[in-house]
């Protein structure tokens, strides 16, 4: 059983980076075929097209981001609330400001707590203080658990926070001085590089959706591009070497559909600019399809016990 239908929004931000590019980032994934891949699969899949913030195109900084904030996480209610499965494209991860709180709200409204799995090389964790960028993309997890330095951000009146013990980053292998502090005083889940060369994906990746399972949560996945190797999908800002493999985040992804867990989903910091023949955007594609139920075989998860002998 999947959604009832997956709705699709371009979020074509990138004032939260330096580097320009990740503006395109919707327009490939539409070019590499997103919404085919997913209808093919037998979804009902409807492209909302780009979101619009309500500021002036060349606004910069804080102000842009507060706007796109509001729209973003008012767009993502909207689409949980008609039963639907929000997917927003980036854009740099700023955008999940608004997604992750839309998501946050919905839930908060619903009783139902919200997980977040963050599969990034960053931990996105620093606040205007601890960053040594200013680059907002680099921020929003801080932002979103309630971290000091964010004003104006969101929209105005109370506003659930994200628990910082539902947060799980997985794929961690750059991190700065002041986050990774905030990081571990805030008991954040981590499964960092270093965690998966020792125990792969499956074992880390399991505890997390058991326990997203036994609390019946909804799961938010963000998946920023840098999550996986640059080798695979160079077409990002800030490359990290020693990324995911493709068949580590293939696997993921088709853990992410079994588990059934799945509520909304953010594919960030695409940059079509630094991209190779639209190898990142058609790599994108791919996982995106294995988590939506893209399989080799009709078949389901093989549980080691039942594999037949013969
Ligand atoms: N932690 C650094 C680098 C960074 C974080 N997220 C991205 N880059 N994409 C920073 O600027 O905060
Ligand atoms: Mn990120
Ligand atoms: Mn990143």
């Amino acid at each position: 059983m999947g959604p009832a239908r997956i709705e699709l929004m371009g979020a074509p931000i990138e004032v939260g980076a330096s580097e320009p590019g990740a503006l395109m980032g919707p327009a490939a994934l539409r070019t590499a075929g997103l919404a085919r891949a997913l209808a093919d699969l037998g979804h009902a899949v409807g492209d909302l097209g780009d979101v619009v913030p309500g500021c002036a195109p060349d606004a910069r900084g804080l102000p842009a981001v507060a706007a796109w904030t509001r729209v973003l996480s008012a767009r993502v209610g909207e689409s949980l609330a008609r039963g639907a499965l929000p997917v927003v494209t980036g854009g740099d991860h700023s955008l999940s400001l608004g997604t992750v709180d839309g998501a946050l709200r919905h839930c908060a409204g619903g009783g139902r707590p919200l997980y977040v799995l963050w599969l990034d090389a960053h931990a996105d964790f620093n606040t205007p203080e601890t960053s040594p960028s200013g680059n907002i993309h680099g921020m929003p997890l801080a932002a979103l658990c309630g971290e000091p330095g964010f004003d104006g951000l969101f929209p105005d009146g109370p506003r659930p926070r994200l628990d910082p013990s539902r947060l799980h980053l997985f794929g961690l292998r750059s991190i700065d001085a002041g986050e990774r502090a905030l990081v571990t005083a805030r008991r954040v889940g981590v499964t960092d590089m270093r965690a998966i060369d020792e125990f792969g994906v499956v074992a880390p990746l399991r505890r997390v959706l058991e326990r997203v399972a036994a609390a019946g949560g909804h799961l938010h996945v963000s998946l920023d591009i840098d999550f996986l190797d640059p080798g695979i999908a160079p077409g990002v800002g800030t490359t990290v070497p020693g990324g995911a493999t493709f068949r580590e985040a293939h696997l993921i992804m088709e853990m992410l559909h079994d588990s059934g867990l799945v509520g909304s989903l953010d594919v960030v910091e695409l940059n079509p600019f630094l991209d190779e023949r639209g190898r990142s955007a058609r790599v994108l594609v791919e996982l995106v399809a294995s988590l939506f139920g893209r399989r080799i075989l009709d078949r389901p998860t093989p549980v080691i016990e039942a594999v037949p002998r013969d």
